[in-house]
């Protein structure tokens, strides 16, 4: 097989369990689990949210449909490999909020279920891996990454990453080419970078999976606002997760996974933007 997947041919479905199968595979890959909480730690914790469910259970008068529905539920979101989108959509941006409390550089924001590690290292002048026919509004992102005092950081290291015109991410919906808009970006003397890129449209939650039927069981929409996924390091700063969302731009004030900040809004002007990181000291 040759690099020249086309969208015409791409056209395969995505599916809630192969996307999701993806997701839990690469996060039992990636993610260094810590091997021991504490006792104590766990205790706490695992007591506080099992009490939160007791008292949502009085509180509401839940019925034995009810709680055997949620059991059915819970089960299915193991069964489609829900479980990073349902933990990252509805719980990770208050997790983000407590443990970035402190910093004062860029605001951070939520990982997300579709990072892959190590993508392709492109330069300070880069341009992103596309099709030869990729769809969407060409988007020049450029700026500096600087301390908390101003200076540039030479050599540090943006991640970035983002979904197509159509809302799919490489590597989790299929027929799409491995680096596809993925890549590793090195700032250069200045702290400058340059990425040529697409527009990524909305994100759909996928419907057809365990995380779409609750979803359309309680009314929700299933959408986040078109973003572009970073991290952002380099030696001696504080690594920053973030992403940076269109101004104007669809579900930007209605975020089903709360992850938009005011801060991480971009607003393009004629297919350019310009967006500079601060990273905070280790
Ligand atoms: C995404 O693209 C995403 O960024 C998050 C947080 C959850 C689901 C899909
Ligand atoms: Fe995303």
């Amino acid at each position: 097989m040759t690099q020249t997947t086309t969208q015409a041919e791409s056209r395969t479905e995505a599916t809630a369990a192969a996307s999701g199968a993806n997701a839990t595979e690469r996060f039992q890959r990636d993610k260094k689990v810590a091997s021991q909480v504490s006792q104590e730690r766990v205790s706490t914790l695992a007591t506080e949210l099992i009490t939160a469910a007791h008292d949502v259970i009085r509180r509401h008068g839940v019925t034995y449909d009810e709680y055997n529905a949620l059991k059915a539920w819970l089960i299915r979101v193991g069964q489609d490999g829900e479980w990073p989108l349902f933990l990252d959509v509805w719980l990770e941006h208050v997790l983000e909020e407590v443990v970035n409390s402190d910093r004062e550089g860029t605001k951070g924001s939520i990982e997300g279920p579709y990072y892959v590690p190590d993508a392709p290292e492109l330069g300070s002048d880069a341009t992103l891996p596309s099709r030869e026919d990729e769809k969407g509004t060409p988007l020049l992102f450029q700026g500096q990454v600087r301390d908390l005092q101003g200076n540039g950081i030479p050599a540090a290291k943006v991640e970035i990453w983002h979904a197509d015109d159509d809302g799919y991410y490489s590597q989790f919906a299929p027929g799409i080419p491995e680096w596809n808009l993925r890549g590793t970006v090195t700032t250069d003397e200045q702290g400058g970078f340059r990425i040529h890129t697409i527009q990524p449209a909305p994100y759909q939650i996928p419907t057809d999976g365990a995380c779409g039927a609750l979803i359309a069981a309680a009314g929700w929409h299933a959408w986040r606002p078109a973003h572009l996924h970073l991290k952002v390091s380099a030696p001696g700063f504080q690594l920053i997760t973030t992403q940076l969302y269109f101004s104007g731009g669809e579900y930007v004030g209605d975020d089903i996974a709360q992850a938009v900040k005011p801060e991480l809004v971009l607003e393009p002007r004629d297919g350019q933007v310009t967006y500079d990181f601060v990273l905070d000291p280790a």
